[in-house]
Protein backbone atom coordinates (compact mmCIF):
# COMPACT_ATOMS: atom_id res chain seq x y z
CA UNK A 1 0.00 0.00 0.00
CA UNK A 2 2.55 2.11 0.48
CA UNK A 3 2.36 5.87 0.62
CA UNK A 4 -0.19 8.21 -1.33
CA UNK A 5 -0.17 10.90 -2.83
CA UNK A 6 -1.83 13.65 -0.96
CA UNK A 7 -5.09 13.52 -3.46
CA UNK A 8 -5.69 9.78 -2.53
CA UNK A 9 -6.07 10.91 1.00
CA UNK A 10 -9.15 11.02 1.36
CA UNK A 11 -10.29 7.54 -0.16
CA UNK A 12 -10.14 5.31 2.43
CA UNK A 13 -8.30 2.52 3.32
CA UNK A 14 -4.83 4.55 2.71
CA UNK A 15 -2.67 5.64 5.57
CA UNK A 16 -4.36 8.70 7.25
CA UNK A 17 -2.28 8.26 10.18
CA UNK A 18 1.41 8.18 10.18
CA UNK A 19 2.42 4.52 11.98
CA UNK A 20 -0.79 3.17 11.20
CA UNK A 21 0.83 0.34 8.82
CA UNK A 22 -2.02 -1.88 9.47
CA UNK A 23 -4.81 1.07 8.32
CA UNK A 24 -6.94 0.01 11.28
CA UNK A 25 -7.77 3.27 12.76
CA UNK A 26 -4.98 3.53 15.41
CA UNK A 27 -1.61 3.17 15.91
CA UNK A 28 -1.10 -0.07 18.05
CA UNK A 29 0.91 -3.19 18.83
CA UNK A 30 -0.81 -4.58 15.60
CA UNK A 31 1.47 -2.10 13.52
CA UNK A 32 5.00 -2.46 15.50
CA UNK A 33 4.11 -6.66 14.85
CA UNK A 34 3.89 -5.49 10.71
CA UNK A 35 6.73 -3.50 11.18
CA UNK A 36 8.81 -6.56 13.07
CA UNK A 37 7.65 -8.96 9.93
CA UNK A 38 8.34 -6.43 7.83
CA UNK A 39 12.37 -6.35 9.43
CA UNK A 40 12.57 -10.20 8.53
CA UNK A 41 10.64 -9.89 5.16
CA UNK A 42 10.03 -6.70 3.17
CA UNK A 43 7.34 -8.48 1.16
CA UNK A 44 5.29 -8.91 4.62
CA UNK A 45 5.12 -5.64 5.42
CA UNK A 46 6.05 -3.72 2.60
CA UNK A 47 3.65 -0.38 4.09
CA UNK A 48 5.95 -0.45 7.00
CA UNK A 49 8.69 1.59 5.33
CA UNK A 50 8.14 4.64 7.34
CA UNK A 51 11.28 6.34 8.25
CA UNK A 52 12.82 8.41 7.27
CA UNK A 53 9.98 11.16 7.29
CA UNK A 54 8.82 11.88 3.63
CA UNK A 55 9.37 9.27 0.66
CA UNK A 56 10.08 5.81 1.90
CA UNK A 57 14.12 4.83 1.71
CA UNK A 58 13.06 1.07 0.33
CA UNK A 59 14.46 -0.52 3.66
CA UNK A 60 12.23 -1.59 5.99
CA UNK A 61 14.77 -1.58 9.48
CA UNK A 62 15.12 -0.53 13.04
CA UNK A 63 14.39 2.98 12.20
CA UNK A 64 11.11 2.38 11.02
CA UNK A 65 10.46 0.40 14.70
CA UNK A 66 11.71 3.20 16.42
CA UNK A 67 9.16 5.71 14.39
CA UNK A 68 6.54 3.01 15.21
CA UNK A 69 7.75 3.04 19.14
CA UNK A 70 7.88 7.06 18.83
CA UNK A 71 4.55 6.92 17.87
CA UNK A 72 3.08 4.42 20.44
CA UNK A 73 4.83 6.90 22.87
CA UNK A 74 2.79 9.57 22.03
CA UNK A 75 5.58 11.54 19.88
CA UNK A 76 5.42 10.45 16.21
CA UNK A 77 8.89 11.69 14.85
CA UNK A 78 6.55 12.89 11.25
CA UNK A 79 3.60 14.12 10.44
CA UNK A 80 0.42 12.18 9.62
CA UNK A 81 0.41 11.70 5.74
CA UNK A 82 -2.71 12.82 5.35
CA UNK A 83 -3.41 15.85 7.45
CA1 LIG B 1 12.67 2.96 6.15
Amino acid sequence: MGHPANNLCEHPPFQILYADIVVSGVVDLDDMICVIGGIGNQADCPAADIAPCGPPDGVIDLDDLLSVLSTLAGSPPCPDPCP
